[in-house]
C-alpha cells in the first residue's frame, strides 16, 4: 500500500537513508569519472531554460551510454573549457545504473528498492540514472517541470528518486516542490520530432504553475526524496559556495508502455532491483 504523505503530497523524504560510508564511495566513484573525463570533444550543455541540448546527438544518443553536460557559460566560443573540469559540469547521464559497477550495485541496493515498495511501485524497472552536480557560483535553475513530461508512460508511472549526496539548502538550490499538484494535469510532453532528428515540447497547456504554495525540500547528505511523475518540481541556481551535489534514478512500471517517440532510447532491457550480475 502507497505511503499516505505521498499519497497526498506526490513526494515522500527519507531522511538517513544512504549511511555516510556509501555516500563516501559514491563520492569518491563520481570524482574518478570526472577525473577520467577528457573534455576536448564534447560541447553539449545542458540547460532547462534553453533546451538547445535537445538537437543534439551526444544528448539524444546517451540514454544507454554515460554522457558528460556542461553548465551554460562553461566554454569559450572555440569551445573550450574556461573553469577548472571539476566545476564545469551540469550533470552525468543516462545509464550509470547499468553501465558502471558502483552504481549498477547502489541502484540496486536497499534504499532505492524500499523507496519504491513505499510509493507503491509494484515492478519497478531502472530507466535512467543522473548525477546532476549545481556546483558553487556556477550550477544553473531547473525551471519548474515535471518527470512524466520527459519520461512519459501510458499510464503515467515515472517515480523519481533523488539522493541529497551533499547537503541541499534554499541557499545552494534544494529542490522545490508543490504539493498535492500531481493531480493536476500534466501541462506538456517533451519528444522526438516524427523525422527523429531533434525533440520538441508538445504542450497541453500554456498556463504556468501557480507562484505560490512552493515547498522548499532542504535535505542532509543521504536523504533520499521519492517524486510522483506528476509532481511539480523545481530548483534555483546554486549562487553560494556550497556544493550541492545530487544523484538521481527514475523507475517507470514494467507494465507500462513505453512510446517509441519518448527522448530516451535503450538498446538494454530496462531492468528491475533484482537484475543478474550485481
Ligand atoms: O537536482 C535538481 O536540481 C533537479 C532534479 C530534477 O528536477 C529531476 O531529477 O527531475
Amino acid at each position: 500500500m502507497r505511503n499516505s504523505s505521498f499519497e497526498q503530497d506526490g513526494f515522500l523524504v527519507i531522511p538517513d537513508a544512504v549511511s555516510t560510508q556509501t555516500l563516501r564511495t559514491i563520492r569518491r566513484r563520481i570524482r574518478e569519472m570526472v577525473d577520467d573525463f577528457d573534455p576536448n570533444g564534447v560541447s553539449t550543455v545542458f540547460s532547462t531554460n534553453d533546451q538547445s541540448h535537445s538537437r543534439d546527438d551526444y544528448f539524444l544518443t546517451s540514454g544507454d551510454q554515460i554522457r558528460f553536460f556542461f553548465e551554460d557559460g562553461v566554454l569559450d566560443d572555440d569551445g573550450h573549457l574556461l573553469v577548472d573540469k571539476h566545476q564545469s559540469l551540469n550533470k552525468i547521464g543516462h545509464a550509470m545504473h547499468d553501465l558502471d559497477d558502483v552504481f549498477r550495485r547502489f541502484c540496486r541496493s536497499t534504499p532505492f528498492a524500499d523507496a519504491a515498495d513505499a510509493v507503491g511501485m509494484t515492478d519497478p524497472r531502472l530507466l535512467q540514472s543522473m548525477i546532476i552536480f549545481k556546483n558553487p557560483h556556477i550550477g544553473g535553475e531547473v525551471t519548474p517541470h515535471t518527470d512524466h513530461t520527459f519520461l512519459w508512460t501510458e499510464p503515467q508511472s515515472v517515480i523519481g528518486f533523488w539522493l541529497a549526496i551533499d547537503a541541499a539548502t534554499e541557499e545552494n538550490g534544494c529542490l522545490w516542490a508543490l504539493p498535492g499538484g500531481h493531480r493536476l494535469p500534466v501541462k506538456s510532453r517533451f519528444r522526438r520530432t516524427p523525422d527523429d532528428a531533434a525533440t520538441e515540447m508538445e504542450v497541453f497547456d500554456e498556463q504556468p504553475y501557480p507562484d505560490e504554495g512552493w515547498v522548499p525540500l532542504e535535505a542532509e547528505p543521504g536523504t533520499l526524496i521519492a517524486l510522483h511523475g506528476s509532481l511539480p518540481h523545481r530548483s534555483s541556481a546554486n549562487t553560494s559556495d556550497q556544493s550541492r551535489l545530487a544523484f538521481t534514478l527514475h523507475c517507470i512500471e514494467g507494465s507500462a508502455a513505453y512510446p517509441a517517440d519518448n527522448w530516451l532510447r535503450r538498446d538494454l532491457p530496462a531492468s528491475g532491483f533484482q537484475a543478474a550480475n550485481c
